[in-house]
């Protein structure tokens, strides 16, 4: 059963059928789009069920993910949590072509560049959920970009992961994406391409991947769901119909 719109605290445990790869995640979380994006690209079957964090269900809570976030997997043996977590665990159980580089010198340079995004991606959730002044935000996100876009050159491959996309890619990606649509939340907002050279030509190329265009951000959606989270009463079905 995959469903649209999210599970709030009067719901039932939707029961899965065997064989069937759970992902709960709500319509808008970054995080759970770094698991979606996986499982597209790896073309692993499953289906969606969307929780509403404003309003967890017990369930949820008791039987999922203790600290009530998603992303979550559920298999017929497993509850996985934490994006990734779980997208590691997607990676090493399932058949296909592997995301995380067998090479451990490789894997912990990723994990290392994680580290410097989780740094842009602080920023950017203050300027989410402002609290304060929020002139520098702006200034200091681009700077935490600054090393991320110094990282690239480094490497001077095409993708983070190299000639083609690998999980670093998408673990990056979904805050990337909105980024690029920052405008949303600062009006007038442009990613500078001469700054940002190589920064550009990967979002160009990343927008060419199946699974990207599949999971692409909906922004008239995106910008109703911004609007209910400014007023402090976040709708996870922004832009569903009635
Ligand atoms: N470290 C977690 C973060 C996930 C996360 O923060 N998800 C948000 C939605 S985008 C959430 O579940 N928020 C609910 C809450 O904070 O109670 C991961 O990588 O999966």
């Amino acid at each position: 059963m995959s469903s649209e719109r999210a599970l709030g605290s009067g719901s039932k445990y939707p029961p899965k059928e065997p064989g069937v790869l759970r992902l709960y995640g709500m319509r808008f979380c970054p995080y759970v789009k770094r698991t979606r994006l996986v499982l597209e690209h790896k073309n692993i079957p499953y289906e969606t069920v969307n929780i509403n964090l404003i309003d967890k269900p017990d369930w949820y809570l008791q039987k999922i993910n203790c600290l009530g976030l998603v992303p979550s997997i559920e298999t017929d043996n497993d509850v996985i949590f934490d994006s990734v977590i779980v997208n590691e665990y997607i990676d090493s159980v399932y058949p296909g072509e592997k995301l995380i580089p067998n090479d451990g010198r490789r894997a912990a340079k990723d994990k290392m560049l994680l580290e410097i995004w989780s740094k842009v991606v602080t920023q950017y959730y203050k300027l989410f959920y402002p609290s304060g002044e929020t002139n520098e935000v702006v200034p200091n996100m681009l700077s935490a970009l600054d090393r991320v876009e110094n990282e690239l050159a480094r490497r001077d491959t095409t993708f983070f992961g190299g000639d083609k996309p690998m999980m670093i890619d998408f673990n990056i990606w979904p805050h990337m994406e909105r980024i690029v649509h920052f405008d949303v939340l600062v009006p007038g907002f442009t990613l500078d391409a001469s700054r940002f050279k190589r920064l550009t030509s990967w979002i160009d190329e990343m927008n060419k991947v199946p699974a990207v265009k599949k999971t692409k951000l909906q922004l008239d959606s995106f910008k109703l769901f911004m609007i209910t989270v400014k007023n402090g009463k976040m709708d996870c079905d922004a832009g569903l119909e009635e």
